[in-house]
């Protein structure tokens, strides 16, 4: 399955891009017969219209939370993380790595000129609370795109700085959640620098599942075809040590 095609089910608000996206299509399988080719475009448009494609709610400036707590890590003291954050976090990077043509490795510099989205999003933890937030950042999409991910591709794993109580923090999601256009590598929170027990300098806010999914102290992330030999192999930190579900629609 090509990019174009896993993005076409995003671009219901937007006719031409939708079109666009058809059209190459058709230009590049025109051995295939109209039938078939009516046939993708319904698919895209049902799965456009399935909750498991659609945007999550978004919330005006006067929800936001007076305060975003900080949950699990919220203050990682390995790996050099203490003189990172000491120094502002000059030196971070975020690689992008795994199943792409090109690996590539950002400055925190080099994000910021990259395309933003901001997005007012209710955060549910399964530990019973809830906050909304401003998030801001690059959608993960551009990344890999700019990468150019593998078809081969199956899963986008974050990589985390903090060690938690039973080892490295970690999460994965498929590349349904990758593409979705509210899956974005958050560097603002509520317009300002991510704080520290929020993430800093990087997080992955993944909004159409629960809090364990968005993955703080990002330092990658990586496409692979696989989770095994990842972690125990279940996805994510919280679903090796934890027992939760790797999928965790909200
Ligand atoms: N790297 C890392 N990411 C993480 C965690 C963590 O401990 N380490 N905790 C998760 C959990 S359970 C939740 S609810 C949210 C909390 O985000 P917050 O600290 O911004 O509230 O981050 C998630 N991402
Ligand atoms: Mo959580």
């Amino acid at each position: 399955m090509s990019i174009l095609m896993r993005r076409r089910n995003f671009v219901l608000g937007s006719g031409a891009l939708m079109l666009g996206a058809c059209t190459k299509m058709q230009q590049s399988e025109a051995g295939r017969s109209v039938f078939d080719r009516v046939d993708d475009w319904q698919m895209g448009l049902q799965r456009a219209l399935t909750p498991r494609d659609a945007l999550v709610r978004e919330y005006a400036p006067e929800d936001i939370s007076p305060s975003f707590r900080g949950n699990g890590s919220t203050n990682p003291q390995n790996d050099g993380y203490p003189q990172h954050a000491a120094n502002d976090f000059a030196n971070w990077r975020f690689t992008v790595g795994g199943l792409v043509a090109r690996p590539l490795e950002f400055t925190l510099d080099q994000i910021m000129l990259l395309p933003q989205r901001t997005q007012i999003t209710r955060h549910d933890c399964v530990e019973g609370w809830s906050a909304i937030g401003q998030w801001t950042g690059p959608q993960l999409s551009t990344f890999l795109d700019l990468a150019q991910v593998s078809e081969a591709a199956k899963y986008i794993v974050f990589r985390c700085a903090d060690d938690y109580t039973r080892g490295r923090y970690y999460e994965s999601i498929d590349m349904n959640d990758a593409f979705h256009p509210q899956t974005i590598i958050a560097h603002r929170l509520n317009g300002e620098p991510l704080p520290i027990k929020n993430g800093a300098p990087l997080r992955a806010r993944v909004e159409r599942q629960l809090g364990y999914k968005h993955a703080k102290y990002l330092t990658g992330v990586e496409a692979v075809a696989s989770l095994d030999g990842i972690g125990l192999g279940k996805g994510g930190y919280w679903e090796d040590y934890g027992g939760y579900q790797w999928y965790a629609g909200v």
